[in-house]
């Protein structure tokens, strides 16, 4: 077992790609931890692998076979000498079978414990332990959905049309279908059921009230094993397509500082009710100027960096401390949120069709200058493969004011050369440039209701 207390790690294997390994492996760096990363046969080149102190190769390219391989990530960190596992995000960053092997192998997993992985996971266990730990919630079926017809008609009219229906095993857009009227209901909770059970291998589905206009607004979180938390203040994420966020940033605009604080406190106090540990992201539909919970991740979130910036506060630094078992350094009167940061998700693929578009990269020129961070482990000559998601890099702007910062990102995009390849740049440039994003606060739809408005090719 790894040591605990005062003492941080030795080693740590990073069991992610791209960005987020390269992130996780300067943090390590920085702390004077030696890193191992593991990778497919498709990133064997890439020099993020070559800058580790280590390397392990995990099998072929496909996702399925390497980054996704547990009994292989687990092999890498025994030959390795690891001592803690560090999952990133989206692989198996939120498996909570992987966290538990990886700790009865004797590593330490840098995350949650796999049993509040396991609750968050499963969505309506989830928001009951919310709601028992004072979370604000969407109104909706008390728990899981019975069997019995007349009880779930009795359940939408209680909460009134329109209603969503969503699975347990899903999360992130993934098996939801929205109910106007009483007759729709039976057939869409059938059907949502039976998708349920081949998607996710379980039929378990609730009720909301479905809320036809609101902002995605998520709270991040930092929680001890001693029973401390501290919220890190809020991120908007409302700018999407198709669940896939594009732009976010930190503070959201224009709401109230208050309520920012009502809910911060809420979520950490819900924390320590539920002995959480370590970085964590409750996330809230807000409409009509109140917050409403539908979900918790339990990873670290490729948008931390925007509450990095407001922060000054090195969120992966500190999930690493907190899994060697330190003691949060950071009081909550001591976390303040200052200017703001705007975040672009640069993918590689077409601005017009989004569909993705992997290659070599011929010229690559990052922007610079006061306020611009860029994560990203690409460089010129870098073959994107086809096998993993899009991104490549983000840019991230940060000033005084949104105003300020909106402008630095202007300027960045128009600085950023990226050829060979197609990437969504010109859409970024263009979402600087727009009325609505630029007086802010728009919702969760607006982005893929401009887009239809959008001229075919400019
Ligand atoms: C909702 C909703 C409206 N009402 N729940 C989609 C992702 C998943 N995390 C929850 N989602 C939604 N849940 C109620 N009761 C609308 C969405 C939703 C959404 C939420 C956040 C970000 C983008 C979204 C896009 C479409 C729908």
């Amino acid at each position: 077992m790894a040591a605990k207390s005062d003492k941080l790690f030795d080693k740590v294997l990073i069991a992610n790609r791209g960005e987020i390994a390269l992130r996780i492996q300067r943090a390590c760096r920085e702390m004077g931890i030696k890193t191992v990363v593991v990778h497919s046969e498709a990133d064997r080149d890439a020099k993020y692998v070559a800058l580790a102190d280590e390397s392990v190769c995990i099998g072929p390219p496909s996702s399925a076979l390497s980054y996704l391989n547990i009994p292989a990530i687990i092999a890498a960190a025994e030959v390795t000498d690891a001592q803690a596992i560090h999952p990133g995000y989206g692989f198996l960053s939120e498996n909570a079978d992987f966290a538990e092997k990886v700790e009865r192998s004797g590593f330490v997993f840098i995350g949650p414990k796999p049993e509040t992985i396991r609750l968050m996971g499963d969505k309506v266990s989830a928001k009951i332990a919310m709601a028992k730990a004072g979370v604000p919630c969407v109104a909706g079926s008390e728990g899981a959905l019975p069997d019995d017809s007349k009880e779930i008609v009795k359940i939408a009219r209680a909460i009134g049309y329109p209603v969503i229906i969503k699975a347990a095993g899903g999360g992130g857009g993934r098996g939801m279908r929205v109910v106007h009227t009483e007759a729709a209901l039976l057939p869409a909770v059938m059907l949502t059921r039976t998708e349920a059970q081949s998607a996710f291998s379980n039929p378990t589905v609730y009720l909301e009230k479905f809320l036809a206009n609101p902002r995605h607004i998520e709270i991040q979180v930092l929680a001890d094993e001693h029973k401390n938390a501290v919220y890190l203040f809020e991120r908007d994420c409302s700018m999407q397509r198709r669940h896939q966020k594009i732009i976010e940033e930190a503070p959201a605009p224009s709401i109230n500082a208050r309520a920012i604080t009502r809910i911060g406190e809420r979520a950490a106090e819900a924390c320590r009710k539920i002995a959480y540990r370590g970085a964590g992201t409750f996330e809230f539909l807000f409409q009509d100027e109140e917050f409403h919970f539908i979900e918790m991740n339990t990873r670290i979130q490729v948008e931390h960096p925007v509450t990095e910036l407001v922060t000054g506060i090195d969120i992966v630094q500190e999930q690493i401390r907190i899994a060697a078992g330190q003691k949060l350094r950071l009081r909550q009167r001591d976390i303040v949120k200052r200017g703001h940061a705007i975040e672009c998700r640069i993918n590689a693929e077409d601005p017009w069709t989004f569909v993705p578009s992997p290659g070599r990269i011929t010229s690559w020129h990052v922007p610079g200058g006061p306020g611009i961070r860029v994560d990203s482990h690409v460089y010129q000559n870098y073959l994107v493969p086809p096998n993993y998601d899009s991104l490549i890099g983000k840019v991230m702007a940060y000033g005084d004011t949104r105003e300020q910062a909106i402008a630095r990102m202007r300027v960045a995009l128009s600085e950023m050369v990226v050829a060979g390849i197609k990437t969504n740049i010109p859409l970024h440039q263009e979402l600087m440039l727009d009325d609505k994003f630029i007086a802010g606060g728009t919702s969760i739809h607006y982005l893929e209701e401009r887009l239809a408005k959008r001229l075919p090719s400019g």
